[in-house]
């Protein structure tokens, strides 16, 4: 731990690379998955169940939670951590995002975002200030800049105009946030599916110099060979000594890949939602637990695995839990997947170290394709 916000690399193999993020409410090892905890829960799952898996850092989502319970009363209670009891760090999400896919009647201009709330129809406004003075009300270790994230595809124009209005609100977040030695505040690269605009955006963020940088506006429609070119257009542009970040990313297959490009940090629903969908994760690749070959299977989803989600439960139990709608699906889905993830990320970081990635990602990739 560290009293500063820190980022040290300790391997690198190929483009991939294993680093550590200290500050004061813990150290982050790189490559990192962030379960996502939108409203101040990662859904079906307790926190200290959360820690145990080898989770350094969550997200949360400051969209929700200034809607509900709201910022400055979640000030008033001590802060996201406190209220969440997660003591660790917590990276946010800057609010623009979750805006653009939740909220109703949105209007975007150069000074922010207008919108009605999806929960009771409430109008707010978004700025770049506001955004970054709500991550601190919430008391976020690592806040985003407000941006605009387009789908695709889309327009060249349309994808530039949102990137340049990014880079202006970059500037704003950073104003906005000052110095702050032990939290940090990262940028957003945007840009689409173009890879000068990606270029661009990167090097006008990397001489804000931020103390990190995200890769946004990437799985939003584009195949994945679209992404990749994007990461390898990117990261090479972008401060080696900082910690990159692909925002809402992904799959198993896909943080493998992107951690090979150089991704250090990653967040996705994947895990959560799927669990709660009767989805399995596993080292044999994914089981949809709905499908009734499972019906009468006795063997567990992984035996291997120290997760007891994973090892304790047969597939017939599970697929039960699942048809018949019980929570305790939910859970034990999420327990798994959120285990795996994480396995995932430790072999990840095992084989940077030891200098066999490519090795490790050829090994994974066939283990999921042989199935069962
Ligand atoms: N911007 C922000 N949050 C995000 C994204 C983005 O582009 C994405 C895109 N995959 C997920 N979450 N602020």
């Amino acid at each position: 731990m560290s009293d500063q916000f820190t980022f040290r690399l300790l391997a690198t193999d190929g483009d991939a690379r294993r680093g550590e993020i200290s500050m004061p409410r813990g150290t982050i090892r790189t490559p990192a998955f962030m379960p996502v905890g939108t409203g101040g829960t990662v859904k079906a799952m307790y926190m200290d169940q959360v820690r145990e898996l080898g989770a350094d850092i969550i997200l949360g989502n400051t969209y929700h939670l200034m809607l509900r319970p709201g910022a400055e009363r979640m000030a008033r209670l001590g802060g996201l951590h406190e209220f969440a009891r997660w003591p660790w760090p917590i990276l946010t999400d800057s609010g623009g995002f979750q805006v653009m896919s939740l909220a109703q009647l949105r209007k975007l201009t150069e000074k922010g975002v207008t919108f009605k709330s999806h929960i009771d129809g409430v109008a707010y406004e978004m700025t770049p200030e506001r955004s970054i003075e709500i991550q601190g009300l919430l008391d976020s270790d690592i806040q985003m800049q407000l941006d605009e994230c387009v789908a695709l595809p889309a327009e060249p124009a349309e994808i530039e105009r949102a990137m340049e209005l990014s880079l202006r609100w970059a500037e704003r977040c950073k104003t906005a946030f000052g110095d702050q030695p032990g939290k940090a505040m990262f940028g957003i690269v945007q840009g689409g599916d173009i890879a000068a605009l990606r270029v661009r955006s990167a090097e006008a963020l990397k001489a804000m110099d931020l103390k990190g940088y995200a890769v946004g506006g990437l799985a939003v429609g584009e195949p994945q060979s679209v992404m990749l070119e994007m990461l390898e257009a990117t990261c090479p542009v972008l401060p080696a000594e900082k910690p990159r970040y692909l925002m809402g990313v992904g799959t198993p297959d896909d943080i493998v890949k992107s951690v090979m490009r150089g991704i250090d940090m990653f967040d996705c629903v994947m895990p959560t939602r799927a669990g709660r969908h009767g989805l399995a994760y596993t080292r044999h690749g994914k089981i949809n637990l709905k499908n009734a070959r499972h019906a009468e299977d006795p063997r567990p989803l992984d035996e291997e695995s120290a997760c007891p989600a994973a090892r304790d439960y047969s597939r017939a139990y599970l697929h039960h839990l699942v048809k018949s709608g019980e929570n305790l699906a939910g859970m034990l889905l999420t327990w798994n997947n959120l285990s795996y993830y994480q396995d995932l990320m430790q072999g990840i970081r095992d084989a940077i170290e030891a200098g066999r990635m490519a090795d490790f990602a050829t090994e994974t990739a066939e283990q999921w394709a042989r199935g069962d």
